[in-house]
């Protein structure tokens, strides 16, 4: 399996420093834009790493592979999985450096951002490697690899996290939730709408203390079926979101997460780590990075 599921990456990469300052770049910008909803850029830049690494499929016969590494949703043809709505707003808040920088691809570029909207919004550390290479439109993975959020089994979670990307109950209860610690659903992207905290521009827990604490309703309106708290009614959860709490395998996960926030931050650093890495073997010249938060160097 793993000799034909994997691309080797490339070992001639920038030195550390050099990927320091392209994340101090990707920061400031962040730090410098704040017109958009909650203020910043971050939470989109965590989808689009995410949605980017997402389409891997660890089994797949067609030798498409997808995940992170050729940088295909720079192709219209990617752009228009209906999953992808709302994210060519953070492939254009990267593209400045992509042209400032030589030798940086698409791939890294992204799951960089992610890295650096994690690391600046005041999440833990994700290790990261660089090595990605463009590669063309024969790469472009096939539509429905990344989760219909209207889905509310478990069965189909699994199918996804699991059989397609590998990953454990724990680690998928952990991505899903503090990914959706961040950012909010738009009605003109995915047709979904609101947040799912108070706090959608900081790294949290909170989404497994709300999923457990609040009365989750269905909403009242012509939108797609999503889930209002009774007590403000301005947050919202999916219905894949919901699955988290009702299937009693992952919903112990939800109560650890909700109950330990040092553990969920570590647990979570791990995982999106390796989500960006999916199918990519790394040179052991490679040693993964740490990138330093602009707070930290003073800047
Ligand atoms: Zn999300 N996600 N996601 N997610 N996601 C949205 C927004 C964001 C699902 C999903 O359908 C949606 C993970 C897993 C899953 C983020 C991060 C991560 C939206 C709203 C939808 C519909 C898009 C819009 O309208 O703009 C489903 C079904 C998932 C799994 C079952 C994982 C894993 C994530 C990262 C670790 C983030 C940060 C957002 C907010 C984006 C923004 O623009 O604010």
């Amino acid at each position: 399996l793993l000799a034909t599921n994997v691309r080797e990456a490339s070992a001639a990469v920038k030195p550390f420093e050099e990927y320091q300052k392209i994340y101090n770049d990707i920061a400031e910008k962040l730090r410098e834009e704040d017109d958009r909803d909650d203020g910043s850029y971050g939470p989109v830049l965590v989808r689009l790493a995410w949605h980017c690494s997402g389409t891997y499929d660890q089994n797949d016969p067609s030798q498409n592979k997808g995940g992170s590494y050729a940088g295909t949703m720079r192709f219209q043809q990617e752009q228009d999985d209906p999953e992808n709505a709302g994210l060519k707003v953070a492939q254009d808040f990267l593209e400045p450096f992509k042209t400032k920088y030589s030798n940086l691809s698409y791939g890294d570029l992204w799951t960089l951002g992610g890295v650096c909207a994690i690391q600046e919004l005041s999440g833990p550390k994700i290790k990261w490697r660089p090595g990605r290479k463009d590669l063309g439109l024969d790469a472009v993975p096939p539509y429905h690899r990344l989760p219909d959020a209207s889905q509310e089994t478990g069965e189909y979670v699994r199918s996804v996290f699991n059989g397609r990307l590998g990953f454990t109950d724990q680690e998928m209860v952990c991505l899903i939730g503090v990914g959706h610690a961040l950012g909010r659903c738009h009605v003109d992207a995915s047709g979904y709408d609101g947040p799912w905290t108070f706090s959608p521009t900081m790294v949290t827990n909170d989404f497994f203390k709300l999923l457990l604490d609040e009365d989750w309703k269905i909403r009242d309106w012509d939108g797609k079926k999503q889930y209002t708290d009774s007590s403000t009614k301005s947050l919202m959860m999916l219905p894949t979101d919901m699955v988290l709490k009702k299937d009693s395998k992952f919903r112990k996960y939800v109560e650890l997460y909700a109950k330990d926030e040092e553990k969920c931050m570590s647990d979570f650093a791990d995982v999106y780590s390796r989500l960006l890495e999916r199918g990519i073997k790394f040179p052991d010249s490679t040693k993964p990075m740490v990138f330093k938060t602009l707070e930290e160097q003073g800047l």
